[in-house]
């Protein structure tokens, strides 16, 4: 199966690509604030693993919610562009929900193991919520690019988690069959270009063994109307981004662009 590029086909096969979103000086300003954040990266860190919070040594794949602490980043979640291609998938009323610099080191990038991304945000109720995946270098087979499992999302089931046992991203993942397995379609793509995926749609990535970084920031949306969030659980203030929100959900704050 070819790789999906038409928004029209994003509902069924559960993920899209669009190339050449972002130009190389966009790019070059991205991988600047990125490298400041990794210099300034604490010791220790708290992360979601092995379905627990816990405080871990600090690795550059887990710069977690960098939209809530530096304007940089929220301003890329707010980019024309990029809200341009989440409303081809989610309609015009877009809420942006988390975000996650994901960026695999040369040689020991973690890899993540095959999961749903919805089963690990409970305060999120509704099923039209994407994840902007912007390759901020380029990312390949060989530098551990994402992979996906095309129209797993059907239905939208809710896999079991199992631990993985192993040094992966999550330290949890979900049973893929060998059929399934055989299906997974490699994200191979330029910096610059990005992917968007369903929450529920099964993905992952293997380890980066390669002498190159790979690096991606994962910006998380949902539709502003058919999508809820329990803002007192949720562990970041939730941006309206684009259009208009439910009468329910007035404690989003009003980041649209004039
Ligand atoms: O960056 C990766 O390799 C995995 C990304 C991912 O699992 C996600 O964005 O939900």
């Amino acid at each position: 199966m070819s790789t999906n590029t038409d928004p029209l086909k994003y509902s069924e096969h559960g993920y899209c690509l669009f190339p050449d979103i972002l130009d190389t000086a966009e790019i070059d300003a991205a991988r600047r604030e990125l490298d400041a954040c990794i210099g300034n990266m604490p010791k220790r860190i708290m992360v979601y693993k092995d379905g627990v919070h816990q405080e871990v040594d600090a690795r550059p794949e887990y710069l977690t919610e960098p939209h809530n602490k530096n304007p940089f980043w929220l301003q890329l979640c707010r980019h024309p562009k990029i809200l341009n291609a989440v409303e081809a998938v989610l309609g015009e009323n877009l809420i942006l929900i988390m975000s996650h610099l994901i960026v695999k080191p040369p040689c020991d990038g973690l890899s993540v193991a095959w999961h749903q991304d919805n089963t690990y945000w409970h305060s999120v109720k509704g099923t039209d919520v994407a994840t902007v995946w912007l390759a901020i270098d380029d990312a390949d087979q060989e530098n551990g690019c994402m992979r996906v499992i095309p129209t797993s999302h059907a239905g939208y089931p809710e896999m079991d988690k199992f631990s993985t046992g192993a040094n992966d991203l999550l330290g949890l993942t979900v049973e893929v069959t060998s059929e399934m397995e055989s299906a997974a379609l490699p994200l191979e793509m330029k910096a610059g270009s990005l992917s968007i995926h369903d929450s529920y749609v099964v993905h992952g990535s293997n380890a980066n063994l390669s002498q190159r970084r790979r690096a991606a920031y994962t910006m998380r949306f949902a539709n502003a109307k058919t999508v809820t969030i329990d803002t007192s659980q949720h562990w970041v203030p939730v941006h309206l981004v684009r259009g208009e929100a439910n009468d329910a959900t007035k404690s989003y704050i009003d980041s649209r662009l004039p």
